[in-house]
């Protein structure tokens, strides 16, 4: 297993487009891994590929306390959504920076499991919007986009003075 480095907002590269999977071979299960323990180490409740620069339809979630309910979903797609929601999110790729983002409050999503085969799930609270917020990493969009321009120009100053710092 590897720990792999996360893009940073603004890069450009978070705004690429991830491609479909066509197959699940050694390449994306040790993807999967070594996303698992980058999210794990991170630490954070999702990553997806586009964060660590490879735009392919992945994702990974954990929401569990324990931190031991790895979910993978492989090419993604919201099939159905209702209702709203307001949370404060964070991202990996925005750290220190807490927003509120308004969210379907449901979501039926269907996606390939590690085994191919199609799943559908519904869910709510925390988990649909962490699997909103990293579809939308897949679309190329960060949480930041959601927000007003106002915001969006404070957070762009914030991190690059956080970058001068840090550099
Ligand atoms: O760790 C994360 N926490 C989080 C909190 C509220 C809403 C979404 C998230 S996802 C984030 C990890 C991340 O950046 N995934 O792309
Ligand atoms: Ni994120």
């Amino acid at each position: 297993m590897a720990l792999l480095p996360i893009l940073r907002f603004p890069d450009v590269r978070l705004k690429k487009v991830a491609a479909p999977i066509k197959n699940i071979d050694d390449g994306i299960r040790k993807l999967v891994a070594d996303m698992a323990e980058t999210m794990y180490e991170a630490p954070g409740i999702g990553l997806a590929a586009t964060q660590v620069d490879v735009h392919k339809q992945l994702v990974v979630i954990d929401i569990s306390e324990e931190r031991n309910e790895l979910r993978v979903f492989i090419n993604p797609r919201i099939e159905q959504s209702e209702g709203l929601q307001e949370g404060e999110e964070g991202c990996l790729s925005v750290p220190g920076i807490y927003e509120k983002v308004e969210r379907a409050e449901r979501v039926t999503v269907r996606y390939l499991d590690l085994d191919g085969t199609q799943q559908s799930l519904t869910t709510d609270g925390l988990l649909a919007v962490c699997i909103q917020h990293e579809i939308d990493h897949l679309q190329g969009h960060v949480f930041v986009d959601h927000l007003s321009q106002l915001k969006q120009t404070r957070i762009r100053s914030k991190l690059a003075k956080q970058a001068r710092v840090t550099a």
